[in-house]
């Protein structure tokens, strides 16, 4: 007979969590750091008595952290998981309703960014003994309709625990998908609320120290023979770095690849970091937020090798970038293998580099000195932006990128992504984190917070603009709360210079992307907004210091390094040169209009859409 434990299907799910590790290369991690919620009627009584159970409070093996929106909890478990290359992650527990479908944001962004956060939503009463409850949607057609459905169309897997026998299987389902490099991305768990709190005999074994292995997949040999075969045929190779390749750890690998046969590497925002800036193969930034060096050896490149890249359009340059190449796409998803007809190795980015390694051959001499030379020519170009005395935003991250030496940046939405994967210069692979896959305004503060918690060895520092800030500022109450250290630079341009720009380039003539009151003329481009983003920052908790100038910035930023609490450093930019877009992006363009500037956007846009090619 085996022993049994009593415990409600709440505390066995707490138990369960404490004891799942993850190996990979011999080396074991905790696969779930901790627990970040916010309790509700849904949760409290299950979940948030579970977890109160646990240890006595201070050394829980499950440590519970209080976030302020659900959203903003996602965006921090999904920080969490990217600073640890996918090898630890946070648990997010909400109630239900309106708690649950807060998560619907920050499950997307994860499962399209492939990073692994599982998501514990309260759910109904399974007995249904009291509906309509709370929050309740309450479906005419279906009664088994909750809106914790929203959550399945952006998770990787998605169960809902109907009876505490279907806990043990929904738990090793949901491992297994967040342990799986190829699988991974949201995993929910649907809690009902009078489940949670239910009693049940549970199989000792269940709670048992359990190790999940990442698995390095090698490639298959008749794939490997003709991906060699399509290197000794290429002599303009280039190679597409996406996040797969930090994820993997096949950094190194990439560095001796590249180097050994003369490949210029390019990298996506979420591989931009897997060499070193100034590696001799480096040549930058990819896409429509690449950089001259990078789009011009990718329209004369004969064969593309992308590892670890979901060639989203901002690379591909909405498909008009790659001009003569054919595709070998090293990925260990075989659905982003697949992308552009390519020859395939579905395998481990750092396998399959040791096993293409082997292959004699070397680009073309000329090619590489070329990429070398485009190379030092785009990092001239970065000093010259980096190096103006108006605080223009490639000053502001020029002056950071000194300061942030060793330290990690993070972004995600607005004009900022485009500049930092142009001109950032990154030194190691965990330096650089824009979260460009969702591009989610209002990740950056509650991303960084994640980010810090997975290495708090490292000083981070979260680009926000005024926009994202507005979006989601809270959570620096919630590192004020926790003691954790981020240095917050909040740059201030009084609105959407990004989506402002795009709007006059597409003929909407920029109709409310500014802050601005209502004008006379009705519209939204009147006075200035009196909103003192300085001082809301102060009031939630953080030091505030104000830069005018690089030199102020400069000493600002020394000063917020040098403090042991959070500081936000807030940045009123001017607008100046920046570096301008090499290749294009798709965004479709009214076909007819009443306005001159919207046809005239609709010619430039017919002309750009030749370009573009269905990759078959
Ligand atoms: C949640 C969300 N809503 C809308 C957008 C579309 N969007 C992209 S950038 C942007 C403006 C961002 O403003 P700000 O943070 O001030 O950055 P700036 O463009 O001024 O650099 C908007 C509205 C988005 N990316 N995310
Ligand atoms: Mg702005």
């Amino acid at each position: 007979m085996t022993n049994t434990t009593r415990l409600t299907v709440a505390q066995a799910l707490v138990r369960f969590l404490a004891q799942q590790w993850i190996e990979r290369d011999g080396v074991e991690h905790r696969l779930i750091a901790g627990c970040i919620g916010i309790f509700g009627h849904g949760n409290v009584a299950g979940i948030g008595q579970a977890l109160a159970e646990q240890g006595a409070g201070t050394h829980d093996p499950l440590p519970y952290y209080l976030a302020r929106n659900e959203q903003a909890m996602v965006h921090t478990a999904v920080g969490y998981a990217r600073q640890s290359d996918r090898l630890s992650t946070l648990a997010c527990t909400s109630s239900i309703g309106p708690g649950a479908t807060n998560m619907v944001t920050g499950a997307a962004l994860a499962t399209i960014n492939r990073l692994p956060v599982l998501l514990l939503p309260g759910d109904l009463f399974a007995t249904r003994v009291a509906s309509p409850v709370l929050q309740e949607l309450e479906d005419p057609r279906s009664y088994d309709v909750s809106v914790n459905d929203c959550l399945k169309p952006v998770s990787r897997f998605w169960d809902r625990v109907n009876r505490p026998e279907q806990l043990p299987a929904a738990l090793l389902g949901a491992m297994r998908v967040l342990t799986d490099p190829a699988e991974t991305g949201a995993v929910t768990l649907a809690l009902p609320q009078d489940v949670q709190a239910e009693a049940h005999d549970w199989p000792e074994e269940l709670f048992a120290r359990r190790v999940w292995h990442v698995a390095r997949p090698v490639p298959e040999p008749a794939a490997l023979a003709r991906a060699a075969e399509l290197l000794r045929g290429s002599r303009r190779p280039l190679i597409v770095a996406g996040g797969g390749v930090k994820y993997s750890g096949a950094c190194a690998e990439l560095a001796r690849f590249a180097g050994r046969h003369g490949v210029p590497v390019a990298e996506t925002q979420a591989g931009k970091g897997a060499l070193p800036y100034d590696h001799p193969c480096a040549v930058g930034a990819i896409g429509h937020t690449g950089t001259r060096a990078a789009d011009t050896l990718a329209r004369e490149a004969d064969l593309v090798i992308g590892i670890g890249t979901r060639y989203s359009d901002f690379t591909t340059a909405s498909r008009t970038l790659f001009r003569q190449a054919g595709f070998l796409n090293v990925n260990v998803a075989a659905f982003d293998a697949a992308k552009h007809a390519a020859e395939t190795l579905v395998a481990d980015a750092r396998e399959a580099l040791k096993a293409l390694g082997d292959v004699d051959w070397r680009a073309d001499p000329g090619w590489t000195s070329r990429a070398a030379e485009l190379a030092a020519g785009w990092q001239a170009e970065t000093d010259r932006f980096y190096g103006g005395t108006e605080l223009t935003q490639p000053v502001v991250l020029g002056v950071l990128n000194e300061v942030a030496a060793g330290g990690v940046v993070v972004n995600a939405a607005g004009s900022m992504p485009g500049d930092l994967h142009r001109l950032w210069r990154a030194s190691d692979p965990g330096q650089y984190h824009v979260e460009y896959g969702y591009s989610c305004m209002g990740y950056e503060i509650a991303g960084g917070l994640g980010v810090k918690l997975a290495a708090p060895e490292r000083e981070v520092f979260v680009l926000v603009g005024d926009g994202s800030y507005l979006m989601m500022a809270q959570e620096i109450a919630t590192a004020v709360q926790e003691g954790v250290k981020l240095v917050i630079v909040l740059v201030d341009n009084q609105g959407f210079a990004s989506i402002g720009a795009l709007s006059e380039s597409v003929g909407a003539l920029r109709l409310g992307t500014a802050y601005r009151k209502r004008g006379p003329d009705g519209r939204l481009d009147g006075e200035r907004l009196p909103v003192d983003l300085a001082a809301n920052a102060a009031s939630l908790g953080a030091d505030v210091l104000t830069a005018a100038d690089p030199q102020t910035l400069r000493a600002a930023l020394a000063k917020a390094v040098a403090s042991p609490r959070t500081t936000v450093v807030y940045v009123e930019t001017v607008p100046g040169p920046a570096p301008a877009a090499e290749a294009w992006w798709d965004v479709p363009v009214a076909e007819v209009s009443g306005l001159a500037e919207a046809r005239a956007a609709r010619e430039r846009y017919d002309e750009a859409k030749r370009d573009q090619r269905p990759y078959l």
